[in-house]
This record gives structure tokens, sequence and C-alpha cells, in this order.
């Protein structure tokens, strides 16, 4: 049987014609939606891959632009093709066109042509990954661990002790958000002891996996002032999602002051009465088994890689194992690794509906406990005052900072520009 269409009547050809004109305005619509999301300012979109910020992301960049431009010429030449075959051999007579088995040229030009797309795509790809594999490898860079925790990320330094005259106190370590000075070559040091997550920031470096039992390098140079957002990148359980992360790149003076208010004790009024953790509310012992705040005697919580809390020991006990250090808490733009923004009120919801805040979360509710003996309202509002009064006098790093990858939208036009002492723009 023919697999031709008979011909159709010269009235249904016109009726069939007359359906395309109608359907031009819907295909134009659906254009324009397409573009438009592409629009926007650049910088508004801080997850977005195409907006690079230093050099490695400008190479993974390039990768990205010699991938486009070679699917383009590829895209064209099969729609040229498409085309060319349609027109040229559409049906003119009952007739078939000749048929042919096999064609030596065209099976050595379709061979050769991928092959050679292929090596214009794998030269450049390898050595962008060498170039920046080597780099990781350097040994006079500043190296910042990472640990992936469920759900939230551990930042120490372990070049920087947490008290220059006791060096048994260990590093400075904070949580969910990376302080680095501008301009420095760091060596991130990947780490987890839980599940597999993956360490993301768009605008500075492609992904890299955090591996139980095998630290992964990852180096960038944190060229410009600005805020950068970050995500765990591998779905590593129920609050995967809530795994978010910022690196803030500050000039080196507002670094350098970052690290001496990390070491300084607050300087809270929270409850004059307690010397247990210094002048905090006497409520904040219950955190104390997660939580540290530096400077004050609340240094017994875990820290490190311990398994998560709740999780059994071999020898059957339950540890309660670490919490994010909660130093300089008050500068942290969100709480929960970017489930809320950190603000009095949403400390409050943090506190009193801890596992509807995050679902899985690592973190008893102590509101409203099972056991129905939970903290009161009043000692919530002491807890809530006394960790948002964490912070520096001086003010928290990257404060006066506003840079392209933080700004919303509509902040865009309401920003001074005299303000923005970096430039992330593109
Ligand atoms: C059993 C350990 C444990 C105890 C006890 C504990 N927490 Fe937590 N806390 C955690 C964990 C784990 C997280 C991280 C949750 C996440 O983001 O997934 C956390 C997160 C937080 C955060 C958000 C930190 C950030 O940077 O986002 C605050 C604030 C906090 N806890 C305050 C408290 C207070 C106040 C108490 C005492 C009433 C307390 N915690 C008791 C384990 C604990
Ligand atoms: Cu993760």
């Amino acid at each position: 049987m023919s697999r031709f269409v008979p011909r159709q009547s010269d009235a249904s050809a016109t009726a069939r014609g007359g359906r395309w004109p109608r359907l031009i305005p819907l295909l134009a619509l659906v254009g324009v939606v397409v573009l438009l999301t592409g629009c926007g300012p650049e910088v508004a979109q801080p997850y977005t891959t195409i907006t690079p910020q230093n050099e490695k992301t400008e190479d993974i960049q390039n990768l990205y632009k010699i991938t486009f431009w070679a699917s383009l010429v590829v895209f064209i030449g099969v729609q040229a093709a498409i085309a060319y075959t349609a027109l040229r051999f559409r049906r003119r007579n009952e007739d078939r066109p000749e048929q042919v088995h096999g064609s030596r040229k065209l099976e050595i030009a379709w061979t050769i042509i991928p092959a050679v797309i292929l090596l214009v795509l794998f030269i450049p790809t390898a050595q962008t990954i060498f170039k920046h594999a080597a780099a990781a490898e350097a040994e006079d860079a500043f190296r910042v661990d990472v640990l992936g925790k469920q759900w939230w990320w551990e930042i120490s330094y372990p070049t920087i002790p947490a008290n220059p005259d006791d060096p048994g106190q260990g590093p400075l370590i904070t949580a969910n958000e990376v302080i680095l000075p501008v301009g420095a070559n760091v060596v991130f040091v990947l780490q987890s002891n839980n599940v597999i997550h993956s360490f993301w920031v768009p605008q500075l470096s492609g992904k890299t996996d955090v591996m139980p039992g095998h630290d992964n390098r990852l180096q960038f140079i944190a060229e410009k002032p600005g805020v950068y957002w970050g995500e765990c990148a591998e779905f590593c359980g129920g609050s995967h999602a809530w795994m978010r992360f910022k690196v803030k790149v500050v000039p080196q003076d507002e670094f350098d002051a970052w690290i001496a208010a990390w070491r300084t004790p607050p300087a809270t009024d929270g409850n004059p009465d307690t010397a247990d953790v210094v002048e905090a509310p006497p409520a904040f012992g219950a955190c104390l088994a997660c939580h540290r705040v530096s400077g004050t005697n609340a240094q017994i919580a875990g820290q490190g890689l311990p398994a998560n809390p709740g999780y059994v020991e071999q020898d059957g006990t339950v540890v309660p194992g670490p919490g994010p250090n909660l130093s300089l808490l008050a500068c942290r733009d969100t709480i929960g690794a970017g489930i809320l923004e950190n603000t009095p009120q949403n400390m409050e919801t943090w506190l009193k509906r801890t596992n509807e805040v995050k679902e899985g979360v690592y973190m008893p509710n102590y509101y409203d406990p099972p056991e129905g003996e939970g903290l009161s309202d009043e000692q919530i509002d002491e807890l809530v005052t006394y960790l948002e009064s964490l912070k520096p006098a001086e003010g928290c790093p990257g404060d006066n900072l506003l840079v392209g990858s933080e700004v919303a939208p509509s902040d865009v036009e309401a920003l001074d520009p005299d303000q923005v002492t970096g430039d992330a723009s593109p």
C-alpha cells in the first residue's frame, strides 16, 4: 500500500492552509513569553549559571558558549537539510524518487563531522578541568573546611584559631555563611559523614560533591566583594531544598574585623544575673548540648563531624550531635539554612515550631515537646532577644556591601550607587 497521502481537493487544501494564519499569533505569544523569561536584571538572579563573577566561572561560561554555538550550527544544518529535502523531493507526480541503498560519502561525512564536533568540545573542556583541578591542590591557598550536614553547612577556618592564645580551642567555626576576604585564593575541603551533598555557588564555581569518606576539593578566587548565593545541589533527604548558604566576600579589613568580633564575648544584657553562659538567659542551657557561642563558656557542644543529633552510636547511647555554631548569629541573613529570613518574628517561629518549619530537622522543639514540659513564651522571648543580640557592635561583615547578587529586582532602582562598594554586575 502506498504510504503517500492521496492528493487533497483544491477546496480542502485551501481550508487547511487557512488554519496556519490563525496559529501565528499563538506561536508569537509563546515566543514572546519564552523570550521574556530571559529578561530582568541578571544580577538579581543569583542562582543563574550564566552571570560569571570570577575567572573560574568565566572559563565555564566559555565552554558553555562553545557548546551553544556548536549546537546552533548543528541545529541550523539539520533544519536546512530537512527543509531542502522536503522541498526538493516533494511529491510532484505518482513516481517514487530514485531509491538508493548505502552511500559511502554520506557515511564518512556523518562519522567525521560528529567526531570533529566532539573534539572541539572535548579539548577545551579537558583543559579547563585540569587547570582548575591543579589550582585546588595549591599549597599556599586559603583553606576553608566545609562539612555537609542534614541540612546545613558547618564552615571552619583551619588556619584561623578560635583563640590565638589557646590553640586547643580549635579553629574559628561558623555556619551557613562563608565569609571571605576579597582576592583570596580559596580551597574548600568538602567533607561529610552522612549522605552525599553537593557544594555549589553558581556565580563563583561549578558544583562539587561532598562525599562521606572522601574529601573533595574545590578552588576559586573570590575576585569581587559581593554576596553570592549557594545551595546543596545533590538530593540529600527531606529538607534538601533548605540547605542553602551564602558566600560573602568582603574587604580584608572587614574580614579582620569579623574575626576579632567572633572572638569577642557577646555584649548582651540578656540576663546580667546568670554566670552560666555569659549573660545568656537560663533557658539557653537547653541549647548548649548542640550549640556554641564563642567568647562564652558555652563550649560543650560537639563540633566537626560527629553523628547527627539523635543518632544512635554503636555502644547504644544516643548522642546530641553538633548544631550550627551560633556566634554572631544575628549577622546571618537567614535562619535554618535559608528557610526563614533572620528577623525576631521568624526567630520566635523557629523556636516555637522548629519541626513544622523545617521537615525532618535535627533540632528538637523545646516550646511544645511531646512530654508537655516546654519553654514558656517568656523564655522564648528572652532567647529571641539574646540570639538577635549576637552581632558585633561595629556591624556585620558585608553590611555596607549591597552588591549585585544580593539585590532583589524591586531594590534595583532604590540602590544608592555610592553605597555599592563592590561590583558584581556583569
Ligand atoms: C539536639 C541538638 C540541638 C539542640 C538541643 C538545639 N538545637 Fe538549635 N539547631 C540544631 C540543628 C541540628 C540545627 C540546624 C537545623 C537545620 O538548619 O537543618 C539548629 C539550628 C538552630 C538555629 C539556626 C541557626 C542558623 O544558622 O540557621 C538556631 C537559631 C537555633 N538552632 C537555636 C537553638 C536554641 C535557642 C536552642 C535551645 C532552646 C537550640 N537551638 C537547641 C540542633 C539543636
Ligand atoms: Cu545536602
